[in-house]
């Protein structure tokens, strides 16, 4: 059986990354894209010379042209530019607006069976937007953020209680980063939900909070210690993990950024919730009963996404 193609469309630093760690797990062969000239090519040269070293079988290439995406079975966007100081949320979205524009023309006509998983900020409204300008069925067209976040919770937790990262799960909804809902009913060490683990003083509610807190600053906080960059370690691991669990079929149980027709009372928009991820892309999302803080949390949430939403309309009324 020939080797599956993985195209990952903006080759910086998490593109980069994801290269790397599709090579390493065999993934199959990879593709960067970039509209830098050379930055595709290099990283494809450098991480294809690492994979003597480590033993790996993958065909790496660099390109500036859509048509070396050809035939991919997994694209994973991470096309266009960060915030930086002095741009508003609005410029963002204008510009990485005009970037999923682009890249979606470039899935539709090159690569229209892939699996596709959107990185690029603000993530509910780009994976949206592409879906759109891409006219990919939406089950195959997902968001990456709920497993970032929820690695994030797991990794702060594990750390509080002095516990394998392994025995930490963590049940997160909502759109990316501010407004994100974990459900910490749902969140457990070894099955033992985190409001138990308060009521058996393994910490108190107000510590559980401050963690919480912490997580939905994850980016923000990594952002203010790199200084020229964001996270990219992580939200590749994130995205490999969902990229795997497609060419596998594995079927895997995880928070992503779906398109909603009717689950939690909300339809046509993003916003991230638990799906399982097989051979036919998102199978099917899962939909949970929420109390009323939840509730009120989701719901803030989901009108954070559609005022993104709303924004993007405004800049592409096409959409
Ligand atoms: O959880 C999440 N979803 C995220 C999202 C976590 C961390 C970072 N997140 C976002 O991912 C971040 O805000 C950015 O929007 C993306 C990519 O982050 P990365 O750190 O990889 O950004 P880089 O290093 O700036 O890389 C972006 C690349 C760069 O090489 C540009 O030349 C390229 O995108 N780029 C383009 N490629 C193709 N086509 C177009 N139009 C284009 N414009 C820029």
């Amino acid at each position: 059986m020939a080797r599956a193609k993985i195209a990952l469309i903006g080759s910086g630093m998490i593109g980069g990354t994801l290269a790397h760690l599709a090579g390493l797990k065999e993934l199959g062969d990879i593709v960067l894209f970039d509209i830098a000239e050379g930055t595709p090519q290099g990283k494809a040269l450098d991480i294809a010379q690492s994979a003597p070293v480590e033993g790996f079988d993958a065909r790496l290439s660099g390109a500036n042209d859509y048509a070396a995406i050809e035939g991919a079975d997994v694209c994973i966007v991470t096309a266009g530019v960060a915030r930086k100081p002095g741009m508003s949320r609005d410029d963002l979205l204008g510009i990485n607006l005009k970037v999923m524009e682009q890249v979606g023309a470039g899935i539709a006509k090159y690569a229209p069976n892939a699996f596709v998983i959107c990185i690029t900020n603000p993530l509910d409204a780009m994976v949206w937007a592409l879906q759109k300008f891409s006219g990919l069925p939406k089950n195959k067209v997902v968001g990456m953020a709920g497993v970032l976040d929820s690695a994030r919770f797991r990794h702060f937790l594990a750390d509080e209680f002095k516990v394998s990262v392994e025995d930490v799960t963590a049940f997160v909804l909502g759109g990316h980063g501010d407004t994100m809902v974990p459900l910490t009913r749902y969140s457990t060490v070894a099955g033992v939900p985190l409001t138990d683990l308060v009521k058996m003083g393994w910490l108190t509610a107000e510590r559980l909070e401050e963690i919480v807190q912490r997580t939905r600053d994850g980016g923000a906080e990594i952002v203010g210690l790199l200084k020229t960059g964001s996270a990219y370690y992580a939200p590749a691991a994130s995205a490999i993990v969902m990229a795997e669990s497609y060419l596998k079929d594995k079927k895997r149980v995880l928070p992503a950024a779906a398109s909603l027709k009717g689950e939690y009372g909300q339809n046509d928009l993003y916003v991230g919730v638990p799906v399982v991820i097989g051979a036919a892309g998102v199978e099917r999302v899962i939909e949970i009963e929420l109390n009323g803080d939840e509730q009120t949390q989701f719901t803030n949430s989901v009108n954070s996404v559609k005022g993104l939403m709303e924004a993007c309309i405004g800049i592409a009324p096409n959409l």
